[in-house]
């Protein structure tokens, strides 16, 4: 150990107990040399010349996407690894069943195993960073460590990083630590050096959280979720025991803002489970006439009453890490026009004239590319040719969607909550929850079709709560508690619920709603209800729009089409409701009785519409 040279060149505004972290995880990690980053320009530019020479980067064609590089991730790779996702409390109760539990003894112990050395061979780099604009009340600081470049170029995009965090860390002594080593040391223990890869990562993957002290330890994997820990470990899973304890809600929510024709501005809230649509909604054109959707956030918001007692969220993020396949000028033009420069790719397809491209990207599909594990592909291949789950990383304020006040630190206030993911049958285009507790019910008991943005079976149906399933740092249940009572603080001027569905299927299998910016027709009818403008019927997931109070004007949908994104099937609902019980059942005493109550009446419900 002593036989490596470390200079500690911490900057003159580094905490005491900061450097000493510092120190220790590199007496752990061993790394060649630690770089604490600023956030400067020169230095991204340095970073980035430094893997295009490496070979992790590839420099996009100039012309056509000045400022852009494209990153090929390894197989193994490619997406979040909720098996390997652990939640170490001191009781298993505290972290639930649906959540990977470790007793955070022996996780420390198996982390300093798989740490030890880890970094060898390379830089460590010091990020120091802010959830939420600099200095908000809302907003928090954190520290991560990690050997990879790729990281610290992301995480420049994702958050504010740099000397102005490192100074707040410094003033307010209040941080958290998190510790990432994608695990592939270059220089073993008895000295025996290896070459790099393009994109190492290793076979064995933890991503671990503590929530009791609040840390983060990362190891094994370069992407997304797993390795830019101011997202999902911090900002979600972390900061959702933060907001137990202080009484606020860290949420997979979108956070968009909506003018009306006459003017009037309202926000809104949207969880879906991860690839359910949330950069799609949040940078939604409304295609009815009149409506302005604004973007404030796409993937998580932070939430807690105000001094005028209503919700008040803010986008902790400063970036996108968005799914690029089937992003095109007709899904989503707002996101594909943003990432005409400064953007990172990764795993999508090359282009021979230097650009990138992905399925559904354009109507016509190039005849040569390099695909997304670097081999020649054409339309013939039988794989795509970007992976499924390949992603663009770029600055929110690249969307020219982006609201002036994306960065109120007061954050925006909320007027409607939605819930939804992707479901073929049983779930109607929209409904209003009936009041709070309902809403909650609606949100603890969401199911949704998989996608290819977490290990798994695509299309395999599963609860996701809250689009919170992967993400909640503590027992699930307790948290639909949490929901329970931050209702009650919030009282009569709490946001409406509602809960909606644009992956409803024909009997051909075709979807039944055209989506994207058509969702705004069902978004106008909740905030006709919120503003008390329209009447609604009573049904069994909640109150339904009269056909008539749906504007459906200039769309393609015939009335069996109509009939059918609302249809309900007695059956099928009544075997949901059964199922429910015995989900809620696996919680124990954690399951809120109001939930159980709720799911009466959904029986009660049920029992009516047959009559
Ligand atoms: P994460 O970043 O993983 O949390 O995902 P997200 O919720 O932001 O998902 P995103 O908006 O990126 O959408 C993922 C996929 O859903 C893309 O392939 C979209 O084209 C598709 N999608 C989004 N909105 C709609 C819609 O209204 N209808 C249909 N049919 N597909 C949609
Ligand atoms: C998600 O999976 O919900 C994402 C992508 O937003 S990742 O950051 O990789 O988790
Ligand atoms: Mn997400």
């Amino acid at each position: 150990m002593t036989t490596h040279l470390i200079t500690f060149n911490a900057p003159a505004e580094a905490p005491a107990d900061l450097v000493a972290w510092v120190e220790k995880v590199a007496e752990l990690t061993l790394p060649d040399q630690v770089h604490w980053c600023d956030g400067s320009l020169e230095e991204r530019d340095r970073l980035y010349a430094e893997m295009v020479a490496s070979g992790t980067f590839t420099k996009l064609n100039p012309e056509k996407r000045p400022g852009c590089y494209l990153a090929r991730s390894a197989p193994s790779d490619v997406a979040r690894v909720e098996s390997r996702t652990f939640i170490c409390s001191e009781h298993p109760d505290d972290a639930g069943p649906t959540n990977n539990w470790a007793s955070p003894a022996e996780m420390r112990e198996t982390l300093k195993g798989v740490f030890a050395g880890s970094m060898s061979g390379r830089t460590m780099f010091v990020i120091p960073f802010s959830m939420g604009p600099l200095g908000g009340d809302i907003s928090r600081l954190g520290v991560e460590i990690t050997d990879s470049p790729y990281v610290v170029v992301n995480m420049r995009i994702m958050t504010r990083m740099g000397t102005p965090a490192l100074k707040l860390i410094a003033e307010t002594g209040d941080w958290v630590p998190a510790v990432h080593s994608v695990g592939y040391p270059l220089v073993d223990a008895d000295g025996t050096t290896r070459d790099d890869l393009a994109w190492p990562c290793s076979d064995d993957k933890y991503i671990t959280h503590f929530p009791e002290t609040r840390e983060i330890w990362s190891y094994g994997s370069g992407y997304g979720g797993n390795a830019l820990l101011g997202k999902k470990c911090y900002a979600l899973r972390i900061a959702s025991v933060l907001a137990r304890d202080e009484g606020w809600l860290a949420e997979h929510m979108l956070v968009l803002k909506i003018t009306g024709p006459d003017g009037r501005v309202y926000h809104l809230t949207a969880a879906f489970p991860s690839a359910c649509g949330k950069t799609n909604l949040a940078m939604l054109r409304p295609t009815i006439p009149g409506w302005r959707v604004e973007t404030v956030g796409d993937d998580i918001a932070w939430m807690r009453p105000g001094p005028d007692g209503r919700l008040y969220a803010i986008n902790p993020e400063a970036g996108f890490f968005g799914v690029a396949p089937f992003t095109s000028l007709k899904t989503n033009p707002t996101a594909l026009l943003a990432l005409d420069h400064d953007t990172i790719f990764t795993n999508v397809a090359l282009t021979d004239d230097g650009d990138v491209w992905w399925e559904g990207m354009t109507d016509e599909t190039p005849a040569h590319l390099i695909d997304w594990t670097g081999k020649d592909w054409t339309p013939g291949s039988p794989t795509p040719a970007a992976h499924p789950n390949s992603r663009f990383t770029v600055r929110a304020d690249q969307a020219s969607s982006i609201a002036d006040d994306w960065e109120n630190p007061a954050g925006v206030p909320i007027d409607v909550i939605l819930f939804g993911g992707r479901r073929a049958t049983n779930i109607p285009l929209i409904s209003e929850s009936y009041d709070w507790e309902h809403g909650v019910f609606v949100g603890a008991t969401v199911a949704s079709e998989q996608t290819a943005a977490a290990e798994g079976t695509v299309g395999a149906l599963r609860r996701d709560p809250f689009a919170m399933l992967p993400f909640c740092g503590y027992n699930m249940a307790d948290y639909w508690a949490h929901w329970l009572e931050v209702g009650k603080t919030l009282g009569d001027k709490a946001p409406r619920i509602f809960q909606v569905n644009w992956f409803r299927k024909d009997t051909d299998g075709s979807y039944l709603w055209p989506g994207f910016g058509e969702n705004s027709r069902p978004i106008e009818w909740a905030l006709r209800r919120v503003n008390g403008e329209v009447a609604a019927i009573d049904a069994i997931s909640g109150r339904i729009p009269a056909v008539e109070d749906l504007n459906l004007e200039g769309l393609d949908l015939s009335a069996d089409q109509v009939a059918k994104l609302f249809a309900f099937d007695n059956d099928a609902w009544s075997a949901e409701a059964d199922v429910t019980a015995e989900y809620f059942a696996q919680f124990g005493e954690h399951a809120p009785a109001e939930l159980y109550a709720e799911l009466d009446k959904l029986h009660a419900r049920i029992e009516a519409h047959k009559g």
